[in-house]
């Protein structure tokens, strides 16, 4: 493969743009920063702009479930966009899709539409805070949420203390009501609150971590959330950005029956266009302006295309029988490929249509072992991948997703690339 042009444009946009990229994981840090620019997509494929296409595993980071550019959605937005781009005004297709978020996710009474998932996690605290009075959040270790200031954040020295920023720009004053605990570490959880009595407004968790590779909840992990929020007063805010509509139509909550306060979502639920939506107990989200003291707006909120999007893609999701078992199947194959090719030598986790390949020995159940991965492994088999036409999440602690226009053709070239980089690695 050659990558002439890839590299042309990386040499242009980096005069214009921080790193090249308006996303830094897409600048292949980790695995050697030379990031392939795409040109199109079609169904499991993306094509860069050297003419080299790839069965794709990044799937725009989750929100190409039914495979890129798939036609009803394509068609909803082209039509949508006829009648107008954006009116700032409310629309019958916002109530559809709120209708349709409760309809899958029954905890959601109320709903707002934001555009991105930072947006709607940053909202969501702002609700939890309005709603309890309290400032203190708990987050996880490895878990990510977007990038609001209070969630740039690592565990301070003394874990049980502060907390600090984990970002250039971000004042110390806006991530002292952040607690970090650990993920899968119920000890952790309760240390937090015991040490902040009465503080602590929410806990927010993804429920399959899947920001440090894909981290399933340890059994009883997230019902001990459910539990130990209601018993202290606190919230239980699902991130669901990754796992809504992922791990089945009703999200991670449906998966595991744990019923959160709030949830955020993102990715899937726009379609691929920009979208993130928060919402929860309607009790809470009637804090939230104009019906409480709780601001939060958006130009492009509820946008007229972005719902359009949203919504041919929830109703697809919601029609296609089997959708999920099918995307779980596949994913299962892949899966057990890897694990029986390279043995001992990684860790693979999966849960639905979501996995990730840890290039460790360790069993990865948290932040420590995710962490004990051997990122040059993963830059190796990632480019090894790469050549053999396979596009993998260019970072180690990325999830692969998998895509309802994924076929058995896919799936087999992608375990064969696989196989065939170890024979490679012990001809070495
Ligand atoms: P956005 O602001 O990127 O739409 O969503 C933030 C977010 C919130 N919550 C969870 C669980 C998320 O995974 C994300 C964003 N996910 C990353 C991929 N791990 C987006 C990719 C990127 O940053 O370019």
């Amino acid at each position: 493969m050659q990558f002439q042009n890839s590299e042309r444009l990386f040499e242009l946009s980096q005069k214009r743009i921080p790193g090249g990229v308006n996303s830094p994981v897409r600048a292949y840090l980790s695995v050697g920063n030379r990031p392939v620019f795409l040109k199109s997509a079609k169904g499991p494929h993306v094509f860069d702009v050297d003419g080299n296409s790839y069965i794709d595993y990044v799937s725009s980071w989750g929100p190409c479930i039914l495979g890129h550019a798939h036609p009803k959605i394509v068609e909803a937005v082209k039509k949508a966009s006829e009648d107008g781009l954006s009116f700032g005004a409310p629309t019958e297709r916002e109530w559809e899709l709120a209708e349709m978020i409760f309809a899958c996710m029954p905890s959601m009474e109320l709903s707002r539409m934001v555009n991105s998932g930072t947006e709607a996690v940053m909202s969501a605290i702002r609700a939890a805070r309005g709603f309890t009075g309290r400032d203190k959040i708990i987050k996880f270790r490895g878990c990510y949420h977007g990038h609001s200031d209070g969630l740039l954040v690592k565990a301070g020295s003394g874990a049980l203390t502060q907390s600090v920023p984990d970002s250039g720009g971000v004042p110390y004053d806006c991530v002292k009501h952040t607690l970090v605990a650990e993920y899968n570490d119920n000890n952790s959880v309760e240390q937090l609150f015991t040490a902040n009595r009465g503080e602590i407004a929410a806990v927010i968790v993804e429920p399959v971590a899947a920001n440090m590779g894909v981290v399933p909840p340890k059994s009883g992990f997230l019902p001990f959330l459910r539990e130990i929020t209601k018993n202290e007063g606190a919230l239980l805010i699902f991130d669901e950005v990754i796992t809504g509509f992922r791990l089945g139509i009703g999200g991670a909550q449906q998966y595991f029956g744990v019923v959160p306060d709030l949830t955020t979502l993102g990715k899937i639920v726009g379609g691929g266009m920009p979208v993130g939506v928060y919402g929860g107990r309607k009790e809470i989200m009637e804090t939230v302006a104009p019906l409480g003291p709780v601001y939060q707006a958006g130009t492009l909120s509820g946008n007229p295309i972005a719902t359009a999007a949203g919504l041919a893609a929830l109703r697809l999701l919601r029609s296609t029988e089997g959708i999920y078992e099918a995307l779980e199947q596949k994913t299962k194959t892949i899966a057990e490929a890897v694990s029986e090719t390279f043995g001992e030598r990684v860790c693979v986790n999966r849960i639905g249509s979501l996995m990730s390949i840890f290039f460790t020995e360790q069993n990865v159940v948290d932040f420590n072992s995710a962490t004990s991965s051997d990122t040059d492994a993963y830059a190796a088999f990632f480019w090894h991948m790469l050549e053999s036409g396979v596009y993998l999440a260019p970072s180690q602690f990325e999830a692969m997703f998998l895509s309802a226009a994924h076929g058995s053709v896919e799936i087999e070239r992608t375990c064969e690339a696989a196989r065939a980089y170890v024979k490679t690695e012990s001809l070495k």
